[in-house]
């Protein structure tokens, strides 16, 4: 055996990775179900570095010096069930399994078990940057034992983005914790792109702006505080052509976004773990909507598409309100998915360091950005922190805000302009602020109809009221 690691499924993603590793000085033994994949591979990048390929699977497995570090890079769900079951049956003790695919958390900690029972370390293991991230360094999130880090560490750490000179890697937790946190990180993808668009729609409604002439704020945005490849993207696909029409873009896309699923996880996820992460989740129902063809034209046939005026009279005002807001929410949509990774790090007893995920989501993944930096720095200063919204950084972004916040989201509601990310982001942090919530209302009626027990402000213990009868109070 000469190879020190090995990638079955080399399609888009597993092919780069596997270039990455050759390209890095490790010798990578190849395979794929289809060998003509492993052939093209071979043909077309074989001069990159040292690549040992098989046809077989057994032949594939006996390549890998041991313990075998064996990367799993196909289809997530029943594919990546039916590879390890073939894969299993040819290792030995002590030989590692790193699920790189974009499967769900639960099925890694089930996987996980399984295989702990066989002497097999399974690694699952969040991979971000998309295809060229995967070539030229991605952000690597693996979970799995601390046996299994030792013998991958420095390998991933090798193929990994590099910020400051820090790779964009780091041993995320036990099991399923390395693609909880992937999870997390899509979802807040989710909230960022949406936060981006609604940005995008005010600026468009309000300036009556061209997507070029938005390009141009959006550029000019990435050059501050909201630095960051989203941004910088934005300003790229706004600005692009259509090359049929010679319109913008942006307007010959059927305004319907798809998603592949890792937010609606991300949002089942929160809910079982009671997380209000109102940022995500409103950003995924926003995809829901738009996909809902067959209710957005009845409804526009029922109560027209007009909309009211944005009051953008004083233009650069405007855009540095929308710019504030864009930023107010976003801070609480990163609060809201830092606070799912405690919950769910407590949950499963996985301790994972926030702050470590900020500084690895620095580069290579696509909500890279700037203030990721700050993120980490408030972990660091107060690991205990209840909330991002509370750092001083952050609490002074938000103060610093707050008022275009408000104005840009009742102004977009006055004139019927959904901005529901804005908006419900604004709506959690007068929530969290709130000095008594309605809360105590929905106990009452809980009291009422279920005799579900209250808490009392003045006293400890559980109370109920006799409602049919006499306002009985007593301890439940
Ligand atoms: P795909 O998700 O399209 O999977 C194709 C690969 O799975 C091929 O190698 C295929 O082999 C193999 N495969 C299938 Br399908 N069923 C199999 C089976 N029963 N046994 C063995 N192999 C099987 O590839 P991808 O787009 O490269 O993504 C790979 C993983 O990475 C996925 O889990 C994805 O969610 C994740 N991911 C993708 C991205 C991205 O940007 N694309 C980013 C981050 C993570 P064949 O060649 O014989 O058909």
């Amino acid at each position: 055996p000469s190879a020190t690691i090995g990638v079955t499924g080399l399609a888009v993603m597993g092919r780069n990775l596997a270039r990455n590793l050759a390209r890095n000085g490790h010798t990578v033994a190849l395979h794929n179900r289809t060998h003509a994949r492993t052939e093209s591979l071979v043909a077309e990048h074989g001069d990159e570095g040292t690549f040992v390929p098989s046809e077989r699977l057994e032949d594939f497995v006996a390549s890998i010096e041991q313990p075998r570090a064996i990367i799993v890079m196909v289809k997530a769900g029943a594919p990546t069930d039916a590879v390890i079951d073939e894969l299993v049956p040819l290792l030995d003790e002590g030989d590692i399994i790193v699920d790189c695919g974009n499967a769900h958390y639960a099925d890694t900690r089930r996987r996980e078990q399984q295989l702990s029972d066989k002497g097999i370390h399974f690694v699952g293991c969040g991979v971000s940057g998309g295809e060229e991230g995967a070539l030229n360094g991605p952000s690597i999130m693996p979970g799995g034992s601390r046996h299994a880090w030792d013998r991958l560490g420095p390998i991933f750490r090798s193929i990994a983005a590099e910020v400051d000179g820090e790779p964009c890697c780091v041993h995320v937790g036990p099991d399923g914790a390395g693609h909880f946190v992937k999870m997390v990180h899509n979802g807040i993808e989710y909230a960022d792109m949406q936060l981006i668009a609604e940005a995008y729609d005010l600026l468009r409604e309000g300036l009556g702006a061209t997507p070029a002439e938005i390009a141009d704020i959006f550029r000019t945005w990435n050059e501050g505080d909201l630095e960051s490849f989203l941004i910088e993207i934005t300003a790229v696909v706004l600005a692009q052509e259509d090359a049929d029409t010679g319109t913008p873009f942006v307007d010959v896309v059927v305004d319907q976004a798809e998603q592949k699923g890792t937010g609606r996880w991300t949002v089942q996820s929160a809910l079982d773990l009671g997380v209000p992460i109102t940022g995500i989740a409103e950003a995924t129902f926003a995809r829901a909507l738009s996909s809902h063809a067959e209710q957005r034209g009845p409804a526009r046939d029922a109560f027209g598409t007009e909309t009211g005026e944005l009051d953008a009279s004083d233009r650069d005002e405007y855009i540095e309100n929308v710019r504030l807001a864009l930023y107010a929410s976003k801070v609480v949509a990163y609060a809201q998915g830092f606070d799912q990774i405690k919950a769910g790090s407590v949950e499963y007893d996985w301790d994972v360091d926030p702050g470590a995920m900020a500084m690895i989501w620095r580069g290579g993944c696509i909500i890279r950005a700037r203030f990721l930096d700050r993120i980490h720095d408030a972990y660091t200063d107060d690991p205990d922190l209840p909330s991002l919204l509370v750092a001083p950084y952050f609490a002074d972004a938000v103060r610093n805000g707050l008022d275009a916040w408000r104005q840009v989201v009742s102004q977009a509601s006055l004139a019927g302009i959904p901005v529901p990310a804005f908006a419900s982001s604004l709506s959690y942090f007068d929530g969290l602020r709130r000095e008594r919530l309605p809360a105590a209302l929905i106990q009452g009626l809980r009291d009422n109809f279920g005799a579900h027990t209250y808490r009392r402000i003045d006293r400890d213990g559980m109370f109920h009221i006799e409602w049919a009868g006499d306002a009985l109070q007593h301890d439940a």
